[in-house]
């Protein structure tokens, strides 16, 4: 081993045992629906075959962290299943993923209330854990971070709070937490997602690179890096009523304390509502894409699942992503993430369309039963034509299926669909019919 490999050893081990970290699951999840209708936010599966809350906890894995919390209002059985097959640590190891489930108990009748409420009430089971650092994150971005970087940052400055941050442009900064940085590095100021004429007064100088594209603001990432002791002190004398950090303990703690801006200008997006999951499930089909799956050092980790591989036949593929286990005989696919056991079948186009595949095969039995009742097969049919959609799991489209989704179609929610910013959400488990056309 070189000094240099001894060193990030020594590292590693030490935010192993430094650190650890709260996942912040996801509130009611309103913002994803329908996806969260029956699941929980941190179950939600992306690019085709994890689920969101693999990216957090794949950063924290590959950052030396293996000690987790996922906190959610939701305990739904997909993300018990898939937290439990998924991280296991060997006996020798002290990690663990666990899932704190808002919970009644007889000092709270209530569910969490927002971010800071939710942690609030896991620091109970959090103190029953060595650690120096507590570092909150939250369940809903796509990024590949880092943390022991963020951590020695820390350190070094002396800090009481490290928040991650982010350069942004004017459009995004009124949907985040903006802040303004001293010439020490430590954060001045700081305001929750700004209304857009109060813009001027929160430019910040966030080098010139950024400064060239329009990133011309410091935003919150929501991801906090305490000092146990001062997270602690925070949540249960100092402001034991706030519910939010975004909204009230960071405002608040500007003043007493030293809070630092650790900037990072990777690829960082938060997938929060359909549009930006829709997005950020459909750059992963581009050229090259910012979040890379194929980097060995920043693996996205998540369940091993043993599927066959994908058998592809007749089709014109343009910039698709295709999980493991499908049947695709599909005409033509463009721009498109194909999750895991999807089958398409002859004649049909999808584009700039994300199916999540379906968590079973049907037996060849099923499918013939279903075939002499010209019920839908599992997946999509033959001669459909789907542009703008996002096909939960387990879906049946029929044949002759037209779905285009768009600018022109008005938000609606229906039994079998949900439209929301033009994009056509077809609902888990939904049966559509032959010849169907939104
Ligand atoms: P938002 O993302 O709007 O802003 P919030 O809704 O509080 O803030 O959610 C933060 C994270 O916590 C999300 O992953 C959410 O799902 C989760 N969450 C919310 N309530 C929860 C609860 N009760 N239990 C469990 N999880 C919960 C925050 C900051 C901004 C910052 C952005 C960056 O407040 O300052 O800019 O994150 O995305
Ligand atoms: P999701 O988060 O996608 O909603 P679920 O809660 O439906 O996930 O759980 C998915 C798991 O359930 C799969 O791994 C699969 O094994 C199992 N499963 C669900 N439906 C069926 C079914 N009809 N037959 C067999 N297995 C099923």
């Amino acid at each position: 081993m070189t000094s240099n490999n001894a060193n990030e050893t020594k590292q590693v081990i030490s935010t192993t045992k430094s650190t650890l970290a709260v996942i912040l699951g996801g509130g009611a999840g309103t913002r994803l629906f329908p996806l969260t209708q029956s699941r929980s936010k941190p179950a939600v599966p992306i690019a085709g075959k994890y689920r969101l809350v693999d990216i957090p906890i794949s950063n924290c894995i590959n950052s030396g962290i293996n000690r987790m919390w996922i906190l959610t209002q939701f305990n739904s059985a997909s993300l018990n299943k898939h937290i439990k097959n998924t991280y296991q640590f060997s006996n020798f190891s002290s990690g663990f993923v666990d899932i704190l489930a808002a919970e009644q108990t007889p000092d709270n009748q209530g569910w969490f209330q927002g971010t800071a409420d939710a942690v609030r009430q896991s620091l109970r089971h959090i103190v029953q854990h060595d650690s120096e650092y507590v570092l909150i994150l939250s369940g809903d971005q796509l990024y590949q971070m880092d943390f022991q970087d963020m951590l020695a940052n820390h350190q070094a400055s002396g800090a009481d709070l490290t928040i991650a941050t982010i350069p942004v442009v004017a459009r995004e900064a009124t949907e985040f937490g903006i802040m303004k940085v001293n010439e020490e590095g430590f954060i001045s100021s700081f305001i929750e997602k700004p209304a857009k004429e109060l813009l001027d007064d929160w430019v910040s100088d966030t080098g010139d690179v950024m400064k060239a594209k329009g990133k011309n603001y410091l935003a919150s990432m929501g991801i906090y890096l305490f000092n146990r002791k001062l997270l602690f002190d925070l949540l249960t004398e100092i402001q034991p009523n706030a519910t939010d950090f975004g909204k009230e303990i960071i405002p608040l703690s500007i003043e007493n304390y030293k809070i630092a801006s650790y900037q990072y200008e990777g690829y960082w997006t938060d997938i929060g509502n359909i549009y930006s999951f829709f997005e950020a499930n459909l750059a992963l089909a581009s050229e090259l894409p910012e979040f890379n799956l194929f980097d060995k050092a920043q693996a996205i980790y998540t369940r091993p699942r043993m599927l066959p591989p994908t058998k592809i036949s007749g089709t014109t593929l343009e910039k698709t992503v295709f999980a493991e286990g499908s049947i695709i005989n599909a005409s033509r696919i463009e721009n498109s993430v194909i999750g895991i056991r999807s089958r398409v079948g002859h004649g049909t186009t999808l584009v700039n369309s994300y199916l999540m595949g379906s968590d079973f095969y049907e037996t060849l039995e099923q499918l013939e039963s279903a075939r002499k009742k010209n019920y839908p097969l599992m997946g999509i049919g033959e001669r459909c034509y789907l542009k703008n959609c996002i096909i939960d799991k387990n879906v049946r489209i029929g044949n002759d299926v037209k779905i285009i989704g768009g600018d022109h179609l008005e938000p609606v929610d229906h039994p079998l669909y949900t439209v929301k910013d033009g994009i056509v959400v077809i609902k888990k488990n939904a049966v559509i019919p032959n010849g169907f056309q939104i």
